[in-house]
């Protein structure tokens, strides 16, 4: 399994505020006994944080608050040495617009770096077609020394690379190699599937009432991405004994087959994004904000596809959480201090025992939940805050409260918050005032007392994360969702070379009866004691070997 590291809010060394690599490097032996595989840490290069690292300045320089080059080789021999392996995040559908190449491209039409991004003329005086980008406003940005506008799917601050342009691809493949030879394990990559975008650049669909054109159709799954990604594995992956995993929005299970084929031609894994997207708002011009429940039987039918869909053909991964979106406990459970426990071990069994890779986003083994803020000045995230000011201010589709119950619901700030190490001042993460605020919970929450509490969240991820090393079913299995209807429980079979596999969670506040022969299986885990075969009290979960 994967634990992903947002560095700036896991541990702070030099109380700055900040988190850091020696900070990462102190907290190994606490990775190590949670039974941690593979460590992914999202960007910690040169970066002015407009996205918090997303924007990267330099690819071979370290980000100064997160440390040097020197501690960075540390950090890295200290995980090899832990008997871990490193995956770095690789941010390449854009740059920072302070990345020397785009300093040289935006000053004139000829030059060397003229074509490393996607420039276009202006169409009658305006932006050279409708496309909206992910942080609001237009995805064009004119620049009067070229007399043109560059294309960013997010933030002016991160234009688009031309992957069209030779140069650029060779480029990419460089800074790979750089930190491939310093002895990487692997990375996940960026919106790695809106590389190619569709010649024409056409106008996008708009939603009733939009402003900006949605250019989904033609920014992902483009026409040369199988032909990039091929490329990038003969010339640089495969000479490399890693592993890779793509984050791609709008990926369906048809597609990841190709790009995670097990002939091994593109990537390994990709991140999906569709049990992550199921509740939107039916307004389509505010887009993931909202505040509404996920229905059981919707959540169920999505992750059945994937499970179906890549079986003997590609490889799944498995998050409930990352650092863009909100505490899962919170969002397909409780965070009531009445259930928060236990509903997080049934959310951890219910993916832990699906096919595909596990990955655990910092907090979550602890069953961190949302910060439920209240106010806007709470917030530090560009897309929260960009999404405030653009529906309650300028367009004035949504009114200041109920936006603010949409960011406290949906915000990627809620999984920002430092981790929760003890409960002393600032939660044993730093000394000093963290650069963003602690989720009070903090003296509820931490990972001191689950380390000294047998029955806590931390033991049951450590369960979970054995049992699939373990349990040949767990990896391989194929699966079988039962009572797909069923808006209760949430209930599979896993079978491998005559073993079953039986998943059974209560998704629910209710005691609810059940029987799924549970009598004929030996219990394997379970988060409450022993109680009635067939009654599931709220939230409980048990998996059985039949
Ligand atoms: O996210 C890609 C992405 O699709 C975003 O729109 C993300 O889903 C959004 O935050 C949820 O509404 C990646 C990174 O994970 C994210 O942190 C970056 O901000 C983004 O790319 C740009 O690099
Ligand atoms: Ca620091």
């Amino acid at each position: 399994m994967v634990y992903q590291i947002y560095p700036r809010s896991f541990q702070d060394s030099n109380n700055d505020g900040i988190g850091d690599l020696n900070g990462i490097k102190q907290r190994l032996p606490y990775l190590k006994k949670l039974g941690v595989d593979v460590l992914w840490l999202n960007p910690i290069y040169q970066s002015p944080d407009v996205d918090n690292g997303y924007d990267i300045a330099d690819y071979e320089k370290i980000q100064p608050d997160f440390g040097t080059m020197t501690d960075f080789d540390q950090l890295l021999a200290a995980i090899h040495e832990n008997g871990l392996k490193l995956v770095m995040d690789l941010v390449v559908n854009h740059t920072s617009d302070q990345h020397k190449w785009f300093q040289e491209s935006k000053r004139s039409q000829d030059g060397p770096y003229a074509d490393y991004y996607i420039w276009r003329d202006p169409v009658d005086g305006h932006e050279p077609n409708n496309w909206g980008a992910s942080f609001n406003g237009s995805a064009w940005t004119y620049v009067p020394e070229r007399g043109q506008y560059y294309l960013h799917l997010f933030a002016p601050e991160q234009p688009d690379l031309n992957w069209e342009n030779e140069e650029v691809r060779q480029q990419v493949y460089s800074l790979m190699r750089f930190w491939l030879d310093k002895g990487i394990d692997g990375f996940r990559m960026d919106v790695i599937n809106m590389i190619s975008k569709v010649p024409g650049l056409p106008d996008g669909p708009l939603a009733q009432g939009a402003v900006y054109g949605d250019s989904s159709k033609f920014t992902t799954n483009g026409p040369r991405l199988n032909e990039f990604l091929q490329e990038m594995n003969r010339e640089v992956l495969s000479q490399y004994d890693v592993m890779t995993v793509g984050e791609m929005p709008g990926v369906t299970p048809e597609l990841a087959q190709q790009y995670t084929s097990l002939a091994g031609t593109e990537l390994n894994m990709v991140f999906q994004f569709e049990h992550v997207s199921l509740a939107g708002n039916p307004d389509r011009r505010l887009g993931k904000w909202n505040d509404q429940p996920i229905k059981l039987s919707e959540l169920k039918k999505s992750l059945s596809r994937w499970q179906e869909g890549l079986d003997g053909k590609g490889w799944n991964s498995l998050y409930w959480n990352n650092h863009d979106q909100p505490r899962a406990v919170s969002r397909f459970a409780t965070d009531d201090s009445k259930y928060r426990a236990k509903a997080a071990k049934m959310l951890g069994t219910t993916l832990h025992f699906l096919q595909g890779t596990p990955y655990v986003y910092e907090g979550e083994e602890l069953g961190m939940t949302n910060a439920h803020y209240t106010q806007l000045q709470q917030y530090e995230d560009i897309e929260s805050l960009n999404a405030f000011h653009e529906y309650v201010e300028k367009e004035k589709i949504v009114d200041e409260q109920t936006m603010l119950e949409y960011l406290a619901h949906m915000s990627r700030d809620n999984a920002r918050t430092p981790m929760q190490w003890d409960d002393t001042q600032n939660a044993g993460f730093s000394a000093a005032k963290p650069w963003f605020a602690l989720n009070p919970n903090y003296r509820e929450i931490n990972a001191k007392d689950e380390l000294a509490e047998q029955d806590s969240v931390f033991y049951y991820y450590q369960k979970l994360i054995k049992l699939r090393h373990q349990e040949a079913v767990i990896r391989y299995g194929s699966y079988q969702l039962l009572d797909p209807k069923d808006e209760q429980v949430f209930a599979y079979l896993r079978e491998f070379q005559g073993t079953t596999l039986l998943v059974i969670n209560n998704f629910t506040t209710e005691t609810v009866e059940r029987d799924y022969d549970q009598g004929k299986g030996k219990l394997l885990l379970a988060n409450y004691p022993a109680g009635k075969l067939t009654e599931l009290r709220p939230y409980e979960s048990r998996a059985y070997l039949l």
